[in-house]
């Protein structure tokens, strides 16, 4: 059927009920929270898109897959069956299991820290990434181009890197100093925003010129490729896999929160091209961090509901309902007149919390107090993705002000229908339409690292 959005290539099986709160209610909860949604219990919550990350719904075949678990300590079945997938897809020699995406990278990146003073280049660098270097004592640098940061602007890849300035930064830093190039597919923090295999394929090139290492961070691979398909020209035809195929080999190291692309609540992925040397100090690492390498810290149940996950996430019609559930969230909006990143991307709607309260600093978080008024006005719970998260530099302590202070919608995996995305569009148009009276806000409790989990806040 050719309707404007592709509706759902399931039926649903199984639900798990969901309340509503009063909007008194929620003053309170939010209160009590700290103005941080990220600490209300998700029981006081109606629509939570705080994150894509694990929340989406398994199918059947995924669940009856948990049933052949082998839960053996080492050499367990379930982790050669998630081995094929993963080495089928990727085409790369080695794979390690781990708990989740951050696992993965507590492993690889202070391997790639050969000494002080390093740097790693990203597109864009996720906030569990940029973690992970700073840790390692290096510095993450994001190199994404101009285009990203002006949300109004049409551009099909958005998350594409800035070749010149890449050039640039390898040349005044010296090649022995970059510990890695890191591919964000897609490119999660500027809006879901995919990378095309041009400006990929450049990239590698530049990349191999200077002999960095590549890095793919792949939590949302499969939505990347299906972007690929649908924006650039001579990618029409070929399939999602093929794609994928083609994106891996441009890269030596795959890491992959498999919360996502990987449809499983859990897991996460270490795969290597052909680098023995590293793959042996993977593993010994990742022994102590998450587990054995057979396991590193998954159940076998969940290994085989990973590898099932994984080939599911690559299936065009669910990719398709999937880029259309987020389409039209945001199309209701735009319509709205509600400043978005525009188009959208691949896992969720991004609001331009600069644009839509010019009034508040960003060392006061516009995009926090649009998540808190939304969660008040709906209960709906999104999140902020802009100066809270970003924290502050690590060499000045000041908190980093970016252009993009946005509020992200996001929509897991198989979860919510398009009435739900109704409600979330009718929550947003009234704290849209009483836009001025939103009041920035001020930290009683500031962590050091990754503070907007658990940072407390009050309105000013
Ligand atoms: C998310 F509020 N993302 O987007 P892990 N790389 C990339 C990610 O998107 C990512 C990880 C690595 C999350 C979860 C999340 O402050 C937050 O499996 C591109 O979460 O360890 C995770 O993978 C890390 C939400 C993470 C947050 C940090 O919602």
């Amino acid at each position: 059927m050719d309707t404007k959005y592709k509706a759902e290539p399931y039926r649903i099986k199984v639900v798990e009920p969901i309340k509503e709160t009063t909007k008194e209610k929620r003053i309170e909860l939010l209160q009590n929270a700290g103005y941080n949604p990220f600490t209300l219990r998700s029981e006081d919550v109606y629509i939570d898109l705080l994150t894509d990350s694990g929340t989406g719904a398994m199918s059947d075949k995924q669940w009856g897959a948990l049933m052949q678990g082998d839960e053996a300590y080492a050499g367990s079945r379930s982790f050669y069956r998630l081995e094929g997938v993963v080495k089928h897809i990727t085409n790369y020699k080695h794979f390690i299991p781990v708990h989740q995406g951050r696992g993965a990278e507590q492993v690889v990146i202070p391997l790639l820290t050969k000494h002080d003073k390093m740097t790693f280049i990203s597109n864009m660098h996720f906030d569990t990434t940029k973690a992970h270097v700073e840790l390692a004592g290096a510095r993450a640098i994001d190199c994404v181009i101009e285009a990203c940061y002006d949300t109004k602007t049409y551009h099909p890849f958005k998350g594409n890197f800035d070749l010149d300035k890449l050039k640039h930064l390898i040349e005044e830093r010296g090649a022995d100093n970059i510990g890695g190039i890191i591919m964000t597919i897609t490119n999660n923090s500027a809006g879901g925003q995919p990378v095309s295999m041009a400006n990929l394929k450049a990239t590698a090139k530049i990349a191999n010129a200077y002999h960095i290492p590549i890095l793919i961070d792949g939590a949302r691979y499969a939505e990347n490729a299906y972007f690929i398909k649908q924006r650039e020209k001579g990618y029409e035809d070929k399939s999602i896999l093929e794609i994928a195929q083609e994106t891996f080999a441009l890269a030596d190291i795959f890491l992959m929160s498999a919360k996502k692309d990987g449809l499983s609540n859990i897991g996460g992925l270490i795969a290597i091209k052909d680098d023995e040397a590293l793959f042996q100090a993977c593993q010994s690492r990742v022994v102590p961090l998450e587990g054995f390498p057979t396991y590193g810290g998954m159940t076998g149940r969940d290994m085989e509901a990973l590898a099932v996950g994984l080939q599911e996430a690559l299936e065009e019609d669910y990719l398709s309902h999937r880029i259309d559930q987020v389409r039209y969230l945001g199309d209701r909006l735009k319509a709205m007149n509600i400043p978005i990143q525009w188009p959208t991307g691949g896992h969720a709607v991004f609001v331009d919390g600069k644009a839509f309260a010019p009034h508040i600093p960003f060392d006061q978080f516009p995009a926090q107090s649009i998540v808190n008024q939304l969660y008040i006005e709906s209960g709906v719970r999104a999140v902020e993705i802009g100066s809270l998260l970003l924290g502050r530099d690590p060499d000045t302590k000041e908190n980093i002000d970016t252009p993009l202070q946005l509020v992200r919608l996001t929509i897991p995996r198989r979860t919510y229908t398009q009435n739900h995305l109704d409600v979330v569009a009718e929550g947003m148009k009234k704290v849209y339409q009483n836009r001025e009276q939103l009041k920035g806000l001020s930290f009683t409790y500031e962590p050091k690292i990754l503070r907007h989990f658990t940072a407390k806040l009050k309105p000013l």
